[in-house]
C-alpha cells in the first residue's frame, strides 16, 4: 500500500498507479483535494482532474492540463509532481495559501489516457488520441489540433495519418470535447494552461495566426517574469512568446480557444529539455523539471490571483 511519503516522484509510471496515487493523494488532503470524473476517452477510460478547493461555489479557477500529447512524458510525470506540492503547500506556503483560500485550482495530469496506455503498451511515441479513422488504417487525431480556434488552419493536417491530423471537425475528440463542455459550464476560469514538452517555452496565444494577441505586452511580461522565476533554480534557459513566432503556426490549440472565450490568461509550456533527449527525458530529471516549472507556474496562478478581471 503506497502513501503519498514514499511514492516515487522520481520515475515515470503507468496510467493505473497514477490514477491509484490520486486516491492516495485525495486520502492525504481529504478537505482540499478531490477527483472529479469529467468524462471518458474514446477508448472509455475515465478522465480525472485533481480539484484543489477550499471551499465556495464555482469560485474563480485556474485550468492546468498536462499529457495532452501522450508521449511527452515530463509532463504527465512534472504535473504529479505538482499536484502533491500544491497539496503539501496549502497552510506552509503563504502564497499557495492565499491563492487556494480564493480560488480552485483544476489539474487533470493525463489528459490523453489512451494515447498514454498506448505509449507504455506499443509506440513510445505516440502523440495523438487513439480514435478511429473512417476510411483510413491509421489512428488517432491531434488533440492540439482539434479546438475551436482557427480550426484547419495553418500547422494542421487533413492526412489521418499525419501526427497533426485536426480531425474531421473540432471538437471530434471526446477528450478535448470533454474539457470544452467542462471550462464552459463552470464559466469561471480566469486561467488556462497547457503543459507540453519539449522545447524549453513559455507560450501564450495565438499559433493559427501571428498577429498578436490584444492583451499580447501583458502576456509577455507576465511570462518573462514567470521564467525568470524558472531559471533561478537551476540557471534552465527559457524563450517566452506567442506560439506562432516562438515555434510555428499551430491551428486548433488549447489555449487559442481559451483565450478567443475570454481566459485572457492562458499559456502553454514546453519543459525540457531542448533537444538532446527530446520526449525520451531521463527519469533523473523529473523532479528537477517539475520543481523549476512549479516556480514559474505558481508565478503565473498568483498573478492571475492578484490581478481580477
Ligand atoms: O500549444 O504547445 C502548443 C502548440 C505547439 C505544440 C504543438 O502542439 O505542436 C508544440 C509541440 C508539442 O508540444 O506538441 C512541440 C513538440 C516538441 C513536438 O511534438 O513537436
Ligand atoms: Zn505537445
Amino acid at each position: 500500500e503506497r502513501n503519498s511519503k514514499s511514492f516515487n516522484f522520481g520515475t515515470y509510471h503507468k496510467l493505473e498507479t497514477i490514477y491509484s496515487w490520486m486516491d492516495t493523494l485525495v486520502a492525504a488532503y481529504p478537505t482540499l483535494v478531490s477527483k472529479e470524473q469529467i468524462g471518458s476517452s474514446y477508448e472509455n477510460r475515465p478522465m480525472y482532474a485533481l480539484k484543489f478547493s477550499t471551499g465556495g461555489v464555482k469560485r474563480p479557477a485556474i485550468w492546468i492540463d498536462a499529457g495532452i500529447h501522450s508521449r511527452e512524458w515530463v509532463s504527465q510525470a512534472s504535473a504529479v509532481w505538482i499536484a502533491n506540492k500544491i497539496a503539501s503547500d496549502y497552510g506552509n506556503d503563504g502564497a499557495v495559501t492565499n491563492l487556494l483560500n480564493a480560488m480552485d485550482v483544476y489539474l487533470m495530469i493525463v489528459t490523453n489516457p489512451d494515447g498514454y496506455v498506448h505509449t507504455h503498451t506499443s509506440d513510445r511515441m505516440w502523440r495523438k488520441t487513439r480514435s478511429k479513422n473512417p476510411g483510413s488504417t491509421c489512428r488517432g487525431v491531434d488533440p492540439n489540433r482539434n479546438w475551436d480556434a482557427g480550426f484547419g488552419g495553418p500547422g494542421a493536417s487533413t492526412n489521418p495519418c499525419s501526427d497533426a491530423y485536426h480531425g474531421p471537425h473540432a471538437h471530434s475528440e471526446v477528450e478535448v470535447k470533454n474539457i470544452v463542455n467542462l471550462i464552459k459550464s463552470h464559466g469561471n476560469f480566469k486561467s488556462f494552461i497547457s503543459i507540453h514538452a519539449y522545447s524549453q517555452l513559455l507560450m501564450y496565444p495565438y499559433g493559427y495566426t501571428c498577429n498578436p494577441i490584444p492583451h499580447q505586452a501583458e502576456l509577455d511580461a507576465v511570462g518573462r517574469a514567470a521564467v525568470n522565476a524558472l531559471s533561478s533554480l537551476y540557471g534552465t534557459r527559457y524563450k517566452v512568446g506567442s506560439i506562432c513566432k516562438i515555434i510555428y503556426p499551430a491551428s486548433g490549440g488549447s489555449i487559442d480557444w481559451s483565450y478567443n472565450l475570454g481566459i485572457k490568461h492562458s499559456f502553454a509550456f514546453e519543459l525540457r529539455d531542448t533537444g538532446r533527449y527530446g520526449f525520451m527525458l531521463p527519469a533523473n530529471q523529473i523532479i528537477p523539471t517539475a520543481s523549476e516549472t512549479w516556480l514559474a507556474l505558481k508565478h503565473l496562478m498568483m498573478y492571475t490571483h492578484e490581478h481580477p478581471y
